[in-house]
């Protein structure tokens, strides 16, 4: 259903639009959840069009009546582990998570492109959380088929991870008694914090500016012992802006393994504490730490301290021009996409695309195709990591793999009119989660935008032609701790695709001690008083299985080589030539690239077997696109804290087979285990041989057999090496944090099929036509217009598209369009002013926004996996 967003328009005559304070009726809360405009009075009268997806969205996550029926049917095959809703326990059993279990390629395609199949069978992934040997294990089982039958069944699901386990061993510690001790340490110091940062932990006022909080940062060792380092930082409530308060103590804790001890109660909450760290100077001990602070002559360096510079706003200043709002986009007339909401199916100008969301790695693309063509079976992120150094205890070891915390479970409200434009279609999500159903409400928006930018233009003697860059976004922000990260699919009327993120929030700023030897500026720069701006690595990976005109593909490197060539027109004057020219390299195993020094290869991913008119293999290039530099992969070699848990990262894309086994890069529940990940990327990208049989067509084959049928698929990376500067305090800024990955038509169609879709105008000049020549010419186009003789520019103009009639010029059938002097529009232009309703400039926020409040997580594990034990109902 595409029911048109209820908004009344009224049409003037003559002057343009006005802004209008019209009190506008029908506009309600409701709005926002119930799309489109209607339009009343515009021309061409639009009716609400009924528009439906033509299957099934097969990847489309549980309807919350589908999660209620797995979770019942899961508490009694799990009885005897009594689930529970509410967990209060480490080892209490609880599910943490459910979902669709996405279908296999090979079972969907059938499904997508031979009438008789049906679709493939529908069913849940659900994670179990219970205890095993006195530990906390999350394991994954698959339960299908869907709807719950006498035939349904729960096993455990292994055939995605490449470790062949379905389950992680290692628990997280409990994060709320482990706060709880940080806590009670804290108190234990307040003589020192008070001494040194000015501040302690105050239970009665724990937000207040003196106040402090302390968090840990735990990691395992090769040995699975469990350690990490507790540091302090003050609570930038307001704004949480906690992660640009750090203090300076650092202490290091130990888990004190009580597990074999039989107990089993808060055995992964005993910490021991070990060494202190303060201005550069390791403490064996808190007793020879405090004896330290409280001799005379103690070097102290200055705390960090709050204060309005960690504010997000500024109400009151008034530099001249802010008293206006700045110019902002406007769809009078409705969007030109139809959306299928209940499907969530999208068409464009020629795109078709599903769409979904999941809680690990939020929303993500399903049989992309351009013109009825195939381009991507799927487009999707697959983790968002971010990988610091540094020189104290808790920079030097901090890493964060998002997906565990949820991209998808965090991606909260999106605020109209200024995460998408106030036009925008907006989605719900639903989270399942320990038995119960949580919406997100407006968390995915949809909506065309038109660039500053032109997508293409030219002047001639006499005309000038302008076409529009109108294109098709599809976005959500996931809000991780201190960072958002807005995530957006965009779609381009020549059939490019583009894959942008960009990241503000606060950075997770390292304590600056200030002293005789500190080693200035080498993971970062002073950015206050007493914080350094934490040099890190965002590094963010998306698969992209492209199925470019079919399944059957090739990937390729089209390089622009320099050469020295003779050619006989040049002798004897140049014996040989220096030049350029292409060559083609194929890549014939699975492997990981880097972009080229110089832009100076070609990507390209070419149909084995389907050529355009012109002979030329159907193909995409992959191109580091637009944003901060080319996009990166990870600095730091062999990462001790990432182990094998990201090994994705350190290539800037990969290319490999596409396997029914190997769904993913990744796993979110790498980041709790990262020395046996469930997902080892290394055993996805391991070398296999991509030759393949140019004749066998689409049917994928079964895994690890020879019958490789050239399905790949591209891993490949956006994100930035992060070196925050003075301009990231308060916030980073998302237009120079962007990054992309653009995914470009290369010989796909038989020219650029933008021409047919684009919106623009032909100016035709009046004087007559100056002759054909280049400008500058005997003949040419500089002035020579004295010759009477001439035929109008009308007239030539006419008689060369008339010309043009053998189906390379304008589609369909007679209407050529006469050009005539003046404009000559392509497209539909805007022939009337229009009234907008305020809303339609500025939402009106008060009863737009639904959410009363975020449960956004901290990157102290709490609000995820492990806090979610604890989560009250
Ligand atoms: C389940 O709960 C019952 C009643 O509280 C208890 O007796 C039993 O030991 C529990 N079983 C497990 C596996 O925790
Ligand atoms: C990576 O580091 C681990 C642990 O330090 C080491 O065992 C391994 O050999 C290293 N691998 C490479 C490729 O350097
Ligand atoms: C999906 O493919 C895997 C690997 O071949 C297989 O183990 C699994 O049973 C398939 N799933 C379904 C629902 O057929
Ligand atoms: C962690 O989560 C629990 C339960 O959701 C909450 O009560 C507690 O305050 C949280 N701790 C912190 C430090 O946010
Ligand atoms: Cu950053």
């Amino acid at each position: 259903m595409d029911s048109r967003r209820r908004l009344s328009i009224r049409c003037l005559t003559g002057l343009g639009f006005l802004l209008s304070s019209v009190a506008f009726l029908s506009l309600t809360a409701d709005r926002w959840r119930e799309p489109r405009l209607n339009l009343k009075n515009v021309e061409p009268a639009t009716k609400v069009r009924v528009f439906t997806a033509p299957k099934t969205n097969v990847w489309a996550d549980l309807r919350p009546d589908e999660a209620d029926e797995v979770y019942k049917f899961l508490s009694k095959e799990w009885v005897d582990l009594n689930i529970t809703r509410t967990p209060r326990h480490t080892l209490d059993s609880f599910i943490y998570t459910l979902e669709t279990l996405q279908p296999n390629k090979s079972d969907v395609l059938p499904y997508l492109w031979t009438q008789e199949s049906a679709p493939p069978q529908r069913c849940a992934k659900a994670v179990l959380s219970h205890a095993l040997d006195g530990r906390a294990h999350y394991s994954y089982h698959a339960v299908g088929p869907l709807p719950v039958s006498p035939d349904t069944r729960v096993v455990p699901l292994t055939f995605p991870f490449t470790s062949g386990r379905h389950y992680v061993s290692k628990d997280m510690p409990d994060m709320v008694s482990t706060m709880e001790f940080c806590r009670s340490l804290a108190e234990s110091v307040a003589d020192i914090t008070t001494e040194l940062l000015g501040a302690r932990v105050d239970r009665d006022n724990p937000n207040g500016p003196d106040s402090l909080l302390a968090f840990p940062r735990t990691t395992w060792n090769d040995a699975g012992h469990l350690f990490g380092w507790v540091q302090f930082f003050r609570p930038g409530y307001n704004s949480g802006a906690n992660s640009i308060l750090p203090q300076g103590i650092y202490a290091r804790i130990d888990a004190v393994d009580g597990s074999s001890g039989g107990e089993g109660e808060d055995t992964d909450a005993d910490w021991k504490v070990g060494e202190w760290f303060y201005n550069g100077v390791l403490y064996e001990n808190l007793n020879k730490f405090r004896a330290a602070v409280f001799e005379p002559g103690f070097l102290k360096t200055p705390p960090n301290v709050d204060g309005p510079w960690t504010d997000t706003e500024n109400f009151d200043a008034s530099p001249d021009g802010r008293e206006l709002p700045p110019p902002i986009s406007i769809q009078p007339l409705g969007p030109r996409y139809k959306l299928d909401r209940k499907e969530r199916y999208v068409s464009w100008f020629g795109f078709e695309f599903y769409f979904t969301s999941t809680q690990a790695t939020g929303v993500s693309v399903h049989d992309v195709r351009f013109k009825g063509e195939r381009v991507m079976y799927e487009l999707s992120l697959q983790e968002a990591m971010a990988h610091y150094a540094g020189d104290d205890p808790m920079a030097s070891g901090q890493e964060f793999l998002d997906s565990f915390f949820g991209m998808g479970t965090n991606a909260f409200e999106l605020v109209p009119g200024y995460d998408c434009p106030a036009y925008a279609d907006y989605l719900d999500s639903h989270l399942h989660r320990l038995g119960k159903t949580e919406r997100l409400p407006s968390n995915i928006c949809l909506f065309e935008f038109t660039s500053d930018h032109l997508l293409s233009r030219h002047t001639t003697a006499t005309s000038v032609t302008v076409s529009r860059n109108t294109f098709l976004t599809l976005r959500s922000v996931s809000t991780v701790g201190n960072y958002d990260y807005t995530i957006d699919y965009v779609f381009y009327l020549d059939g490019a695709i583009e894959v942008k993120v960009r990241a503000s929030g606060y950075i997770f700023g390292a304590f600056y001690a200030r002293n005789a030897h500190k080693t200035e500026d080498e993971y970062g720069h002073r950015v206050h008083d007493a914080l350094s701006s934490s040099l890190h690595d965002h590094v963010i990976s998306f698969k992209a299985d492209l199925d470019v005109a079919g399944t059957a593909n090739d990937m390729v490197h089209l390089a622009v080589e320099p050469v020295t060539k003779t050619y006989p027109w040049d002798q004897p004057h140049f014996g040989r030539r220096n030049t350029m020219h292409l060559r083609e390299y194929p890549v014939e195993r699975e492997t990981g690239l880097d972009w080229p020094k110089n832009a100076g290869e070609f990507y390209l991913v070419y149909s084995s077997d389907k050529k355009n008119a012109w002979g030329e293999r159907k193909g995409y290039r992959i191109v580091s696109g637009t944003g901060i530099g080319s996009t990166p992969h990870l600095t730091v070699v062999n990462s001790t804290v990432l182990a094998d848990a990201a090994r994705w990262a350190e290539k800037d894309l990969w290319v490999v087979r596409r396997k029914d086994t190997e769904p993913r890069g990744a796993d979110p529940f790498n980041y709790i285990d990262p020395v046996n990940p469930l997902v080892d990327f290394t055993r996805i990208a391991n070398g296999e041989d991509l030759v393949h049989d140019d004749d066998n067509e689409t049917s994928p084959t079964a895994d690890g057999d020879d019958s490789y049928d050239g399905d790949l698929v591209i891993y490949f990376n956006v994100g930035s090496h992060h070196v925050p500067h003075s301009g990231d305090v308060p916030n980073t800024l998302a237009h120079t944090s962007a990054s992309s990955v653009l995914f470009v038509p290369h010989n796909f169609a038989d020219r650029d099929p933008s021409r047919e879709s684009v919106q623009g105008v032909r100016l035709q000049l009046k004087h007559k036509r100056e002759g054909a020549g280049f400008p500058g010419q005997p003949g040419g186009g500089d002035g020579d217009d004295d010759d009477d003789e001439e035929p109008s520019e009308e007239e030539e103009e006419l008689k060369l598209r008339a010309r043009d009639g053998n189906g390379n010029g304008r589609e369909g059938k007679g209407g050529h369009h006469k050009l005539h002097t003046g404009a000559n529009y392509f497209g539909t232009p805007y022939r009337r002013g229009v009234n907008l309703p305020l809303e339609a400039l500025e939402p009106d926020l008060e009863k737009a926004y639904q959410s009363g409040s975020h449960r956004v997580s901290d990157l102290s594990s709490n609000g995820s996996a492990a806090g979610m034990r604890f989560q009250e109902p």
